[in-house]
């Protein structure tokens, strides 16, 4: 396999910090991380505020982790991209520089930084390679929080070309599960259809709003699956490649919206609404190479639907009836 390691960095009895532990993927590393033999370090914000490098260098130089998982980010879906573009650009670089600077300076072994599909070309040849990074103009709605990752990705490289850091980039689809966002004004579409559905469930709606016009195509990936997934490059991918982390199949909106809904037990009818944007018509990951290396997703979107309705209903809905 390309860019395998002589032989896989072992975790364990390493000091491994998950930076951005309360997030929906950093939650689902430290779950996947329990059953690693290896020391979980985590920081809240109120100590160690990512976006200012004094106080990354100081809880590094502290906490001395040899392992880093880059999770920390601020993240949102289509609207929150487009309204929101100064926080996602400042705040996406201003972690990577201060996490990436710091842990190089701590010597820090090992790093995997997390990218995002939007990384790569609005009108990128599908399903999307790793290669094709760059290779031209990004989708307007989430350009800012793009550019940011796509720093980020550079960065790693550059450390690992001028310092010789092992610094990897994984390269996540839409993820979605437990811990995520289910705020309709901020969230992806996934958690705001089960948000939505449930609703109108008990509600006795007739319909079920979805935004656009439910034809662009998306692939969804299980977060523990990711988690999963990320710890397995971790330990056996050494490279400067960001690498795709995906299932390698995609849905329309309209069937994503009719499987939820399915899940969740909402007869009503659907109404697109297409004052609302479509984004990029298509995003398709190649995971080619993480199959090759010997990963493959497991969960099928309709358990990771339940499943993340359920937490939904466990932890969101209970909440708000204050129960
Ligand atoms: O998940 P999403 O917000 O972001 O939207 P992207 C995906 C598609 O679902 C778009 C449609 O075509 C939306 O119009 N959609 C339908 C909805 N109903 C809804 C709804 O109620 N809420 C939302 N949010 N969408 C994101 C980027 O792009 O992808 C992020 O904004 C990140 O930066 C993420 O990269 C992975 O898939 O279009």
């Amino acid at each position: 396999m390309p860019d395998k390691p002589a032989s896989p960095y072992s975790l364990s009895g390493k000091r491994v910090w998950v930076a951005g532990h309360g997030g929906m993927v950093g939650s689902a590393l430290v779950r996947r991380l329990r059953s690693e033999d290896c020391e979980l370090l985590t920081v809240g914000r109120d100590q160690a505020d990512l976006r200012r490098q004094s106080e990354v260098e100081a809880w590094l130089d502290d906490a001395k982790p040899q392992a880093v998982f880059v999770a920390a980010a601020t993240v949102g879906g289509i609207l929150a991209n487009s309204t929101r573009p100064a926080e996602f650009i400042y705040d996406n670089l201003a972690i990577e520089t201060n996490v990436v600077q710091a842990a190089r300076a701590a010597e820090v072994e090992k790093l995997l930084l997390l990218g995002s599909s939007c990384i790569y070309p609005k009108l990128a040849p599908q399903p999307m390679a790793e290669d094709a990074l760059l290779s031209g103009p990004l989708e307007p709605t989430n350009q800012w929080y793009a550019i940011a990752k796509i720093a980020g990705i550079m960065m790693c490289r550059a450390y690992r070309s001028q310092y010789g850091c092992d610094f990897i980039a994984a390269q996540p689809t839409n993820l979605y599960g437990p811990n995520d966002n289910f705020d309709l004004a901020s969230s992806h579409v996934l958690p705001a259809l089960i948000a939505k559905a449930h609703a109108a469930k008990n509600e006795g709606a007739p319909s079920l709003e979805v935004w656009g016009s439910g034809t662009p195509r998306r692939e969804f990936l299980y977060v523990d699956d990711a988690a999963d997934a990320l710890v397995f490059l971790m330990k056996n991918y050494s490279g400067e490649d960001q690498i795709n982390v995906g299932t390698g199949r995609d849905i329309t909106i309209r069937e994503l919206a009719e499987t939820v809904i399915d899940a969740i037990g909402f007869n009503g009818e659907l109404k697109f609404d297409a004052s609302k944007p479509d984004g990029t018509p298509r995003k398709l990951l190649d995971v080619g190479r993480l199959t090759a290396f010997g990963w493959t997703a497991k969960t099928e979107l309709r358990d990771g639907v339940e499943l993340t309705y359920r937490w939904y209903l466990d932890n969101v809905a209970s909440a708000s009836r204050g129960l």
